[in-house]
């Protein structure tokens, strides 16, 4: 049985919700004209794959038209990807990274 004496006392702070900042990806995109090794270099040095990750990256996207290179922050993929675009730019070629929301 409850004490008839005892009083709820209501709860004065708030719940903290805390929301997980939504992780984006960077994709490579394939095109007709970059050299395969370029595209593997700026993998290795802009997102520091080591050569057989950068490989299949690369062949995933000249196969499939599109593969993702990794996740990160929304500021840190829009870093990257654009770094690595430039890096292509630079040199003449269409190299492109773009980023998107994860689900
Ligand atoms: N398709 C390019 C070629 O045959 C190579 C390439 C792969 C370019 C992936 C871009 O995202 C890319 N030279």
């Amino acid at each position: 049985m409850p004490d008839p004496d005892t009083k709820t006392i209501p709860r004065l702070k708030p719940e903290l919700k805390v929301e997980r900042p939504k992780l984006h990806k960077v994709l490579l995109v394939n095109d007709d004209f970059t050299p395969r090794s370029f595209v593997v270099t700026v993998l290795r040095t802009q997102f520091r794959l080591d050569d057989s990750q950068a490989q299949r990256v690369m062949m995933t996207a000249h196969q499939r038209g599109v593969c993702v290179v990794g996740v990160f922050t929304r500021e840190l993929a829009e870093e990257k990807a654009t770094a690595a675009t430039d890096m292509g730019r630079r040199q003449g070629y269409p190299l492109l990274f773009t980023t998107e929301p994860e689900e």
